[in-house]
């Protein structure tokens, strides 16, 4: 069946007020950058004549400003599901003018076939590097959810960027499994076996319409490493080291997953460059620069990712030199990078990356001061409760040190004590392995606390009515309140929370 060339304009107007529309793409890599863009006009035209229009965005994580940014400054928006990274979204979010779903990445593709997310999807928007008329779409640099919203979609509009290099083709390997009672096992058993195909097979009938782009993927920055990420990063690869030489890791090392972001990109980069840890191989959600020029050096010998989310830049070296790539990296979607069975199985090392932590191990990852959304708990929840080893980062203090990481209870809790194995921060690392609840409170205090907030937390401790977790309920967010109240998490002391 030939296919239909057509304007993004063309593309766009096959979505409805009220649609579903899936787009593909993992972080803005891979997401669509044209055809949302020009539906934010259809919506800003619609709005300025009276009328209602909305979509519902299903993705595989964030995406790039043409479409989360575009189309959520056009008021476009009425549901979002699952982790988004985008200012104007953010806002959004927070003014409670988007209606927000905040889960966990693997489940994504799955909660859509079960019919938990909406009743269909009426539209699927993906960007491929190549399509041919008997319907199979190759992907480009993020996978996502892809597969399932291509299967779902009622129709389907392929977005083909010739800025992605079609030497990116193999590089995939799409498996969607059935549901049960029907799933077997995922036959994974190192980061470079492949179960599926190098294409996303649809019905060509469905696609109505491929729209030529020419558009870099809308990559993020990261601030370079600075002291303090330097200093987490030692921290984790001195605490990896220790283990190996214990025997509590293999010495032939086991494979990582790194989360997103500025620490986790710097945490990376030091662990690479530390040769006491053996080279060793990645299974991620997302591949950073530091990962790429790791593998030059042949520090990290595979990476299976979900998606490619580097700098354009990086991109470039990969393109150029994707003759020594090409069986370096795999791009799955979100449902197998991220699943429990293989991570488990794996035995991988999670780094994820915390907003705030507490003195027994819970896990803010989410939510600035217990109420505004950040980004969302992406797949660290994915990896961290399936882990060899969980690891969580962050620097001991945030804006200028008037916020503590540490706190005594964190003011939203994505991850719980019973889950996290290691708190880093640049002051040290506390291992809360097999420990009680006062055994890690002390450790945390002790080794992850600013020196600025350590007397305040040990204090706190005095306070706190004892029990199995001591806390003092109308304390344990004392320093969130005097955040609020004064803009610095500094109290001078508990008094005014004991009776
Ligand atoms: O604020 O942007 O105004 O400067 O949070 O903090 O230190 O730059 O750290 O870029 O690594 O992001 C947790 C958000 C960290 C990220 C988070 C402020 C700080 C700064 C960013 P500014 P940094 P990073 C795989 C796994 C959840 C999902 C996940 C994340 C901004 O890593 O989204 O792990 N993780 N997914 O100043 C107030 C605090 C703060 C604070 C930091 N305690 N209170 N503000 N900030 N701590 C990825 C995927 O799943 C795709």
């Amino acid at each position: 069946m030939a296919l239909k060339f057509i304007s993004a304009e063309e593309a766009a107007s096959f979505i409805k007020n009220n649609d579903t529309v899936g787009f593909s793409g993992f972080t803005p890599a891979g997401a669509p950058k044209a055809v949302s863009v020009a539906l934010a006009k259809i919506a800003e035209a619609e709005h300025a004549k009276g009328n209602q229009f909305k979509i519902n965005v299903m993705t595989g994580a964030s995406t790039g400003d043409s479409v989360d940014g575009a189309l959520t400054r056009a008021d476009a928006i009425n549901y979002r599901a699952p982790y988004q990274t985008n200012k104007d979204m953010r806002n959004a979010i927070n003014a409670g003018k988007i209606h927000y779903n905040d889960i966990h990445l693997s489940q994504m593709a799955q909660e859509l076939r079960y019919g938990f997310l909406c009743d269909k999807v009426n539209v699927a928007v993906i960007e491929a590097c190549d399509v041919t008329e008997d319907g199979k779409i190759y992907l480009t640099t993020g996978v996502g959810i892809a597969p399932t919203i291509a299967n779902m979609a009622d129709i389907i509009i392929v977005e083909l960027n010739a800025a992605q290099s079609k030497s990116i083709k193999g590089i995939h390997d799409i498996y969607e499994p059935a549901d049960p009672p029907y799933r077997k096992e995922f036959k994974i058993y190192k980061p470079s076996d492949r179960i599926g195909s190098t294409y996303v097979q649809v019905d060509p009938k469905k696609i109505v319409g491929v729209v030529e782009t020419n558009k870099p993927d809308e990559a993020r920055g990261f601030t370079a490493p600075d002291p303090v990420t330097d200093q987490i990063g030692i921290n984790v690869a001195n605490f990896l080291i220790s283990e190996i030489k214990r025997g509590g890791i293999p010495s032939s090392f086991l494979p990582l997953q790194s989360g997103v972001g500025n620490v986790a990109n710097a945490v990376l980069g030091a662990l690479g460059e530390d040769k006491h840890i053996p080279a060793f191989e990645m299974y991620t959600e997302v591949i950073q620069d530091s990962v790429i020029e790791l593998m030059k050096h042949g520090r990290i010998k595979f990476g299976s990712s979900c998606s490619l989310s580097v700098s354009n830049e990086c991109l470039n070296d990969i393109y150029s030199n994707m003759d020594f790539f090409h069986d370096k990296l795999v791009l799955r979607p979100s449902e197998i990078s991220n699943n429990p069975e293989i991570v488990r199985r794996l035995g991988i090392i999670a780094i994820n990356t915390a907003i705030e932590a507490d003195i027994y191990g819970g896990i803010n990852s989410t939510h600035i001061t217990g109420t505004k959304m950040m980004n969302g708990i992406g797949g660290s929840g994915d990896f961290i409760r399936n882990a060899y080893l969980s690891i969580f980062t962050c620097p001991s203090v945030a804006k200028g040190g008037k916020i503590s990481s540490i706190v005594p209870m964190v003011s939203h809790c994505d991850h719980t004590e019973h889950d996290v194995n290691i708190i880093a921060t640049e002051q040290g690392v506390a291992d809360l392995r097999g420990k009680s609840p006062m055994q890690r409170a002390q450790l945390i205090i002790e080794n992850c606390a600013h020196p600025d907030y350590k007397q305040l937390l040990w204090d706190y401790l005095k306070i706190a009515t004892k029990g199995q977790t001591s806390h003092s309920l109308a304390a344990a967010l004392g320093m969130h309140v005097e955040f609020e109240k004064s803009g610095d998490m500094h109290l001078t002391d508990w008094s005014n929370y004991v009776k």
